[in-house]
């Protein structure tokens, strides 16, 4: 019955919506977990509710013209998906990369509404972005852009309705652009996007809480294997948001981060990466992680993205971008020792490399509950403004944390529940998706 339910859904979602590949990826993996909760359960099955999550509530795209420094015109695209509003307003991040097309801002929204789900806070599920490529632009060039992208999304959007973020590409000075433009627009001061700045609405901890919270999620993963962090060696793909944050907790609590990348190579610096040159190169000047080596010349730089999984470690923390950790991959790091797996990332490990962490016995945190630190403290960011208060460092990092480890325990207890015990993967899209369709279901055919 099962496999027959999967086969049934992917034909539906490949039909309707083709050529959108990770999307159908996204929605393969949810739909063999939650199958079995399906079986259990026929009043989701009547209710079709997996059927009525596959279908965006909403998807809007939209033209977004703007003028390069030269004078020129350049039009990129726009796209925000609503994809679900059972438990809270749309919520879910902007990504600005070359790459982005509709199967990729469907495949993270979908994956947003079972994590937000997670989060125990009340967020629906959304993601918008475009095909707008920041790099190399100058900041006069990603304001006009902005001004452009939310010309049109404002009308889409609200702090009751559709709060955006950020994702790949989309940091604290896009959404200061593009905040001021809502503001502007609307006549309105409210909390319509998350990862403000500090002086206008952000939250402490919104910048580090995505790294952060996936180094709290593997905490929990590593002391159930009776370990802890002391003295592990990490590697950490990626040197945006997620990794940056993610190094620094890491270092913290007394490991050793000995490689990250970006999308041209990567760095090894077995004497432990020195952050402060990190934040340098990629926050302050918007350089290339090869320059690491300049200010440490016993770090090495290598050209390539996936070669950055041969280097030995205990610990692996894919947090640049989907399919970026294949098979081949995660039979290296098996074959090294590795025993812990987490994704800072969303959808980072292939449905390949997932099998074989399984079948060797590493603990692998899925995206969906590891990464869910960011827009968890997104929405501890809307509760303060809806207050008009800001909390301390302290409070939101403690409400991170304890967030990070309800996660954890949700996942555990919804994979044993099934019969799934130590599978993470499928304990988040269970514990997802069954606080969702009983919102559904609650909430009539809607
Ligand atoms: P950033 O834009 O800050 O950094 C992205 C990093 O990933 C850069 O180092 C970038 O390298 C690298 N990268 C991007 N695309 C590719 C690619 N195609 N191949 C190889 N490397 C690539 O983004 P974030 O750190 O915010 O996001 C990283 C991941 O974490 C994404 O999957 C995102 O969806 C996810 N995430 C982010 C959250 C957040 O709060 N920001 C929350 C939850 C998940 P380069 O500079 O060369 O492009
Ligand atoms: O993938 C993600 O969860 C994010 N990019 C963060 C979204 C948010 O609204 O903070």
């Amino acid at each position: 019955m099962s496999k027959q339910f999967v086969d049934y859904i992917l034909a539906q979602v490949t039909a309707r919506n083709p050529g959108e590949v990770e999307f159908h990826q996204a929605v393969r993996e949810v739909a063999e977990s939650v199958a079995v909760v399906i079986d259990k359960n026929p009043a989701f099955a009547k209710g079709k509710v997996l059927e009525r999550m596959v279908e965006p509530e909403r998807q809007i795209m939209f033209r977004v013209p703007w003028m390069d420094d030269k004078g020129e015109v350049q039009i990129n695209r726009g796209f925000r998906v609503q994809f679900s509003s059972a438990i809270g307003p749309y919520k879910g991040g902007l990504r600005f990369h070359p790459s982005v097309y509709l199967g990729i801002i469907k495949f993270l929204g979908f994956e947003q509404i079972f994590k937000n789900a997670l989060t125990t806070t009340p967020i629906g599920g959304g993601k918008g972005g475009s095909d707008f490529d920041p790099k190399g632009k100058s900041d006069n060039e990603v304001m006009r852009f902005c001004q452009s992208f939310m010309g049109e999304l404002f009308r889409h959007v609200g702090a009751d309705t559709d709060v955006p973020a950020g994702d790949i590409g989309v940091g604290g000075r896009e959404v200061g652009y593009m905040f001021g433009q809502y503001k502007k627009l609307t006549n309105s001061f409210t909390g319509v996007l998350t990862g403000k700045g500090l002086d206008f609405g952000g939250s402490l901890v919104r910048t580090e809480a995505t790294g952060y919270g996936m180094v709290y999620f593997t905490t929990r993963m590593l002391e159930d294997r009776k370990t802890s962090w002391k003295g592990r060696t990490v590697v950490i793909s990626g040197s945006g948001n997620v990794a940056i944050y993610g190094i620094q907790k890491c270092q913290q609590l007394g490991a050793n981060v000995v490689a990250c990348s970006d999308s041209n190579g990567y760095i090894v610096d077995e004497a432990g990466i020195d952050l402060d040159t990190v934040k340098r190169i990629k926050e302050v000047e918007r350089g290339r992680i090869k320059e690491y080596v300049q200010a440490h010349p016993k770090a090495k730089y290598f050209e390539g993205c996936s070669g950055i999984w041969t280097v030995p470690c205990d610990v692996a923390l894919p947090s640049a971008t989907q399919n970026e950790l294949d098979g081949e991959a995660a039979k290296i790091l098996v074959k090294n020792g590795c025993i812990a797996v987490a994704e800072g990332a969303n959808m980072p490990s292939t449905p390949e490399a997932v099998d074989i962490f399984h079948e060797a016995g590493v603990s692998f945190g899925p995206a969906k509950a590891a990464n869910a630190g960011g827009v968890a403290t997104s929405a501890l960011e809307m509760s303060q403004n809806s207050m008009r208060l800001n909390w301390p460092f302290e409070e939101v990092d403690a409400r991170l944390n304890q967030i990070m480890n309800a996660i954890y325990d949700q996942c555990v207890e919804a994979a044993e529940a099934y019969g799934m015990k130590g599978n993470l993967v499928a304990g988040a899209n269970i514990a997802g998706f069954l606080k969702v369709a009983k919102a559904m279901q609650a909430q009539g055919l809607v």
